[in-house]
């Protein structure tokens, strides 16, 4: 890391002193970071966190997503994925058809089947919960991560009873987890601007808390690069904080990059000439931002670059800056693809263990819990083919005990 001196020329040095002793940084200091001048010495700040944390291991995932319909009552105006029933490109899988996807693992078992879809008119609780149990009883050895809280949400509605009724249902059923998306941006003005049906950022939260818990962990996230500014995105991961410490259950954070194709918010941002400005300083701004969600997140275990909307080569980056997951094999993907995700749609074991070796980290093969598994279940990667940064440092251990978290778990009470 750069020496006290320097972080002390950029106004840093309270920020530097606390990384370094694992203190909390407050708001004002997120706002230090994203105004800092070096985005290099914000990032070393992360990475020293992040090996605090995780050493130098790399987190992914065999999983598979089901992408299980794309109708949606709700208009969000970032989403190219979601349609109304009836309309051109809308489309709902068959139990059959979902459970022949999962069935299909080409040899390696899914650690875990990532199952979103929209909002769904008319697709009842029961269909899910049918779903579930049989997916649980074709792959046992899988987690099923499902829904963002915002379709428990949703299913409340639907079915007329509280949240709390519903995801006690889908556990029984097998739901083990929910997935972070629907979170966006929790600043109540731009979320009416931009997904003006969605549940608030307040519902979001205290939902996520329900599921805590009820023993159901989940992953949290947020949607960036649009209409939002450098302290609504400081506000959302403080609030996303405080959360965790009532409840404990989020384990990954996943930031979003907005994905500027085939949406209505896309077409508002470039007719105003906003989205091409945008999109020339993103790769940094993308670093710079899971950079502070490491630095500000000290209670949420890891952060995913999740390489289908960061592209591979700013995932590999973001390693550096604090990220510790790439998530997974993916299998097939829809919702960032149809906003404009030029990534490939899957990746095998092999590719995800080269891309984290060949930036000098330690691939950990994982389940959906960020339970380490047996290396030996799977055969082992051939060697690395490009020549790998060389590691700056020696490899420590994951959490040296300095940090407030509970390494790699969910908190108390979840993901049981
Ligand atoms: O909920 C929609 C977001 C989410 C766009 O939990 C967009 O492990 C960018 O939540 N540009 C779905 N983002 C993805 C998601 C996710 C992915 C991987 C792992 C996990 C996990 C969760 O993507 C949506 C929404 O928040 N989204 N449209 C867009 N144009």
């Amino acid at each position: 890391m750069f020496d006290r001196k320097y972080y002390r020329a950029l106004g840093l040095e309270d920020v530097y002193q606390r990384v370094l002793h694992g203190e909390r940084l407050s708001e004002e200091q997120g706002d230090l970071l994203f105004a800092c001048p070096d985005i290099l010495a914000v990032g070393a700040l992360a990475h020293h966190a992040r090996k605090r944390l995780h050493g130098r291991k790399t987190y992914y995932v065999r999983n598979r997503h089901i992408n299980y319909s794309n109708i949606c009552v709700n208009h969000c105006r970032f989403c190219a994925f979601r349609r109304d029933a009836g309309e051109k490109g809308a489309f709902t899988l068959g139990q059959e058809d979902i459970l022949e996807r999962i069935q299909d693992d080409q040899g390696h078992p899914f650690a875990e089947i990532h199952v979103v879809g929209g909002c769904h008119p008319d697709l009842a609780l029961g269909w899910f919960e049918e779903l579930f149990r049989k997916i649980r009883k074709l792959r046992p050895e899988a987690i099923i991560k499902a829904f963002t809280v915002a379709e428990i949400a949703h299913f409340a509605r639907q079915e007329g009873c509280d949240t709390a009724g519903i995801l006690a249902r889908l556990k029984e059923a097998g739901l083990a987890m929910l997935t972070g998306g629907g979170a966006e941006i929790f600043n109540p003005e731009l979320r009416e601007r931009i997904c003006p049906e969605k549940i608030s950022g307040r519902e979001y939260l205290s939902i996520a808390g329900e599921a805590h818990a009820r023993g159901i962990a989940s992953n949290c996230s947020m949607l960036f690069g649009h209409i939002e500014s450098h302290g609504d995105r400081v506000r959302h991961l403080c609030a996303l904080r405080g959360q965790q410490d009532k409840s404990g259950g989020f384990v990954c954070f996943i930031p979003l990059p907005f994905q500027p194709e085939h949406n209505e918010l896309a077409r508002k941002l470039s007719a105003r000439g906003r989205a091409s400005a945008r999109q020339t300083a993103r790769g940094l701004d993308n670093l710079r931002t899971i950079a502070v969600a490491r630095l500000l997140l000290d209670n949420i275990p890891h952060i995913k670059a999740y390489w289908v909307m960061l592209g591979v080569k700013c995932a590999q980056a973001a390693l550096h800056f604090g990220a510790d997951d790439l998530d997974g094999t993916i299998m097939e993907e829809h919702i960032g693809h149809m906003a404009g995700a030029d990534s490939a749609q899957a990746m095998t074991r092999r590719e995800l263990e080269e891309m984290i070796a060949g930036c000098g980290f330690t691939p950990v093969n994982r389940d959906a819990l960020f339970t380490p598994l047996d290396p030996l279940l799977d055969p082992a990667p051939a060697p690395c083919r490009h020549s790998p940064i060389k590691a700056c440092e020696t490899p420590t251990p994951a959490a040296s005990g300095v940090s407030p978290l509970s390494p790699a778990r969910p908190g108390p009470g979840a993901g049981q």
